[in-house]
């Protein structure tokens, strides 16, 4: 029996573990109380993990399909060399625009995707689809608008927070928030602080609320519009942050000045006293924040919403400041800026569509495989992502997939994309491999974990950096080996010496440029040989440490690093290595918001025209198609869910069918009881589900949880198939993610 360290990686949180482990078992997870950011904490779903590690569905030997269907095993080399041949036979033939890749990494692994966007690079394609692009991009692209880049992430200091709203998001259940169930209850038992959830459901969130406003759902758009507007009319605003910070501020205030109040909160159906307390409570705490999340970036209005919610907390100061919302740094950057206005930016094919943070909505996806003619998406790998059941609209990616050239799926279990695909390779858990996730997104103190790996690959699986670094081999676009590079790494192997390293790379890449997209490869297979424990594929932090170093020094010094201007970096990334628990590696003042922000001026540009041009056409909401009387949310985070991570459906406790919550009176009006079945309709497809009545949905409303429908070891699928019936034209006009939260159906018991 031995103890490691690890880490949960369910969620963006990634809370630190500590597991006992016997054998190829895991025996018992426990939170770490040594990880300086999680501290110990975890919730009900870490201690699960062992249905992840262990289970009979893990890919251990690549497959490959033939022609009747079946899957037959066959050797890496075989694998890797037909996909290189027939990659390469695309290329060459149709261009880089072929080619795409979806996913990259999930909640806990991020380090595979700097390996995976190295095959992008290697077939000339810029088409990166990725999960994040049916959620966050609205929010990226207004950050690049108000702040000058779509890499300048909000974060919210709920911690220190007097007056904190969740809106759209249900932090009990879902996290997001540090240590979130020990902050929620810190909140509710200070009487001096206030805690505000809007949501059309009783969340558990909801429940230790001070204010619930129980709204309708959709309306969100409204309901901020009002409550900007009574801050404006009342004077509560910051006009002297205003001032010193922002520009632009005039065309709204007009805007606001006009909102018919009593109207927009009649439109959300809750209390306008409530509505009041909040935007007066808002305006004139302390410090205050708001955290957001899909509740209103899955539904109408997506991208105004965002914007509407960010005014929020720029017009009354609560910006730049302890307690108040904040942009923050990033050791390694998981969102680049791709400003659409630019020349050089590449769309697609079909829908002329622009990436957002260098990713591409899933939603147009099938189009771009189908419809995009000579110059469709022919071959695609797909890593650590389901697209089947997880993008909108599943007969389409069933139809789009089935039709592609060439499928690769990277994956530690046989998915229901992986059943889809030409080959399939077995990926090494995130348990058996170096791993981190790229989701350090705190504000002013960060910190990073690279997980070290607790157990052998299972089998012939292989870790993300080996297949893609030998698939790029067998591409012949990187050598065998850098014997110069090699020799340069092994007789200098401690931190100031990787100084001389990285100077001997930079001119390797300098005098090839063609090799300059393969760093991350390229320190795998030199560097990477010379670090401690087997460490080689984590190499490919050390520019990234070296490049935070110089960037943010005080930051990094702040967080008790040492060393000179050349040597703050290595130290750092040499620190990375050895925190087994994970590692402070920064710690910002408050004032450094506004050194963040990109645009010259560092002032906050609060006009962004085409959310002006929403915001005026917000009278005229989408008619519902008729025979559709119910709105699902098609997809909530629950007790146990956790995306697609989990196949085991023994993991759960409760909730084995992903019930269908439903209120009393609707149930009653359908005739559906505690467990009776009902079929729930849209216009794009059908499911049966199991009913569950259930008083903390408003009526009219019908809840099916994300994360189900997988199937486990040949079953049937188990639990609702819920992107059945979403579809793939029901999205935020401007960026095209999904209005998932907002599914019109009927239900028929
Ligand atoms: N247990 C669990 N936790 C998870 C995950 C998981 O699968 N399971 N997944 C992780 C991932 S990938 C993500 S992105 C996050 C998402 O985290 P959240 O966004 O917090 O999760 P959801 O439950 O999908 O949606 C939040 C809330 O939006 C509400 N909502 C629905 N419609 C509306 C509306 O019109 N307006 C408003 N204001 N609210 C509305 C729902 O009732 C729900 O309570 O969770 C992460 N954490
Ligand atoms: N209708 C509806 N659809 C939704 C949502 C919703 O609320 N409603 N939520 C959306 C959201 S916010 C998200 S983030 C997505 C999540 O959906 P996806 O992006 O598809 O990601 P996950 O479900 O997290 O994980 C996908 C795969 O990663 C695999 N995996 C695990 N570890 C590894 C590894 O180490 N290497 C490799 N290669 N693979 C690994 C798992 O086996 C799993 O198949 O779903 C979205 N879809
Ligand atoms: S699911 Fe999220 S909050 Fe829960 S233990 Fe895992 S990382 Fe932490
Ligand atoms: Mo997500």
């Amino acid at each position: 029996m031995r103890t490691e360290k690890a880490a949960c990686i369910l969620c963006s949180r990634n809370c630190g573990l500590t597991m006992d482990i016997e054998g190829d078992r895991i025996v018992r997870i426990k939170g770490d109380e040594d990880h300086p950011l999680t501290k110990g904490y975890i919730c009900q779903k870490a201690a699960r993990l062992g249905h992840y590690q262990n289970h009979p569905d893990r890919l251990q030997q690549p497959l490959r399909r033939e022609p009747d269907g079946r899957f037959v095993e066959v050797s890496w080399d075989e694998a890797l060399d037909d996909i290189a041949q027939r990659l390469l036979a695309i290329r060459n033939r149709h261009g880089g625009e072929a080619f795409a890749t979806a996913g990259g990494g999930g909640q806990g692994n991020h380090l595979g995707g700097a390996y995976l966007a190295q095959i992008r690079a290697a077939m000339k394609s810029r088409y990166n689809y990725n999960s994040l692009a049916q959620e966050k991009t609205g929010d990226f692209w207004l950050n690049g608008r108000l702040f000058g880049s779509q890499t300048c992430h909000t974060t919210e200091d709920v911690e220190h927070a007097d007056f904190v709203i969740f809106l759209g998001c249900n932090p009990y259940q879902s996290h997001g928030i540090p240590n979130a169930r020990d902050t929620l209850k810190e909140i509710k038992k200070d009487p001096a602080r206030t805690m505000v959830v809007i949501d059309p459901r009783r969340t558990e969130t909801a429940r230790q609320a001070d204010i619930h406003l129980q709204l309708k759902p959709g309306t969100d758009a409204f309901l901020l519009s009002a409550i900007l507007s009574i801050i404006v009319r009342e004077g509560l605003h910051d006009r002297a942050f205003l001032a010193a910070h922002c520009t632009g501020f005039d065309a709204i205030e007009n805007i606001l000045l006009n909102v018919p109040v009593a109207d927009y909160v009649a439109r959300a159906d809750v209390p306008l006293a409530d509505v009041e307390r909040v935007a007066r409570g808002f305006a004139t705490a302390r410090a205050a924040c708001l955290r957001v999340d899909l509740g209103i970036q899955h539904t109408l209005n997506s991208t105004l919403n965002s914007y509407l919610e960010k005014l929020l907390f720029l017009i009354t100061g609560h910006f730049g400041k302890k307690g108040g919302n904040n942009l923050h740094t990033s050791l390694v950057p998981i969102f680049s800026h791709t400003d659409e206005r630019k020349q050089n930016i590449k769309r697609t094919v079909y829908h002329n569509m622009f990436p957002v943070s260098g990713i591409m909505p899933p939603n147009i996806l099938p189009d771009e495989i189908l419809l995009a003619g000579e110059r469709r998406i022919r071959a695609m790998i797909v890593d650590s992502c389901n697209p089947l059941l997880t993008w909108p609209d599943t007969a389409a990616f069933e139809k789009a997939f089935s039709s592609l050239e060439l499928l690769v799926v990277v994956d530690v279990a046989l998915t229901e994309t992986a059943r889809l695909a030409h080959y399939v390779l077995p990926a090494a858990s995130q348990f058996e491999k170096w791993e981190f996730t790229g989701f350090n997104l705190e504000f002013p103190v960060n910190g990073f974990h690279l997980r070290h790996p607790l157990f052998a690959p299972l089998g012939n699986s292989l870790p993300e950096p080996e297949i893609y670094t030998r698939l790029l081999e067998k591409m012949g676009v990187i050598p065998a080996s850098f014997p110069w590079l090699e020799k340069i790494a092994r007789h200098e192997p401690d931190a100031a010496a990787h100084l001389g390293f990285l100077a001997a790379l930079t001119a390797t890449l300098m005098r090839n440029k063609k090799l300059a997209p393969y760093g991350a490869s390229i320190l795998y297979r030199t560097l990477g040989k010379a670090l401690p424990d087997n460490a080689a594929a984590a190499a490919l932090l050390l520019p990234l440490a070296v490049d935070y170093a110089n960037q943010h020094p005080a930051a990094v010094r702040r967080a008790g690093h040492r060393g000179n201007r050349l040597t703050l970096g290595t130290a750092l990334f040499r620190a990375i290595l050895r925190a087994r628990s994970g590692l402070i590696f920064s710690v910002h003042e408050f004032n450094d918001t506004w050194s963040l922000v990109k645009h010259e001026d560092r002032r906050v540009h609060l006009e962004v025209p085409e959310m002006l041009e929403s915001w005026r056409a917000l009278e005229q909401q989408p008619s519902l198609p008729a025979g559709f009387p119910f709105i699902l949310v098609a997809g909530d985070r629950r007790a146990y869910n956790a995306n697609q991570i989990y196949r085991d459906p023994a993991w759960r406790k409760i909730d084995p069918h992903g019930a269908l919550r439903i209120h009393p009176q609707d149930a009653a009006t359908i005739g559906a009881t505690n467990g009776s079945k009902v079929i729930c309709e849209s216009e794009r497809g059908r499911i049966e589900v199991v009913a569950e009545i259930d008083d903390s949905v408003r009526p009219g409303m019908v809840v099916l949880p994300h994360g189900y429908g997988v199937r486990y070891q040949d079953s049937a699928p188990i639990g609702p198939q819920i992107n059945r019936l979403t579809a793939s034209t029901h999205c935020d006009p401007l960026v095209r993610t999904p209005f998932h939260k907002y599914v019109p159906v009927r239900l028929t018991a």
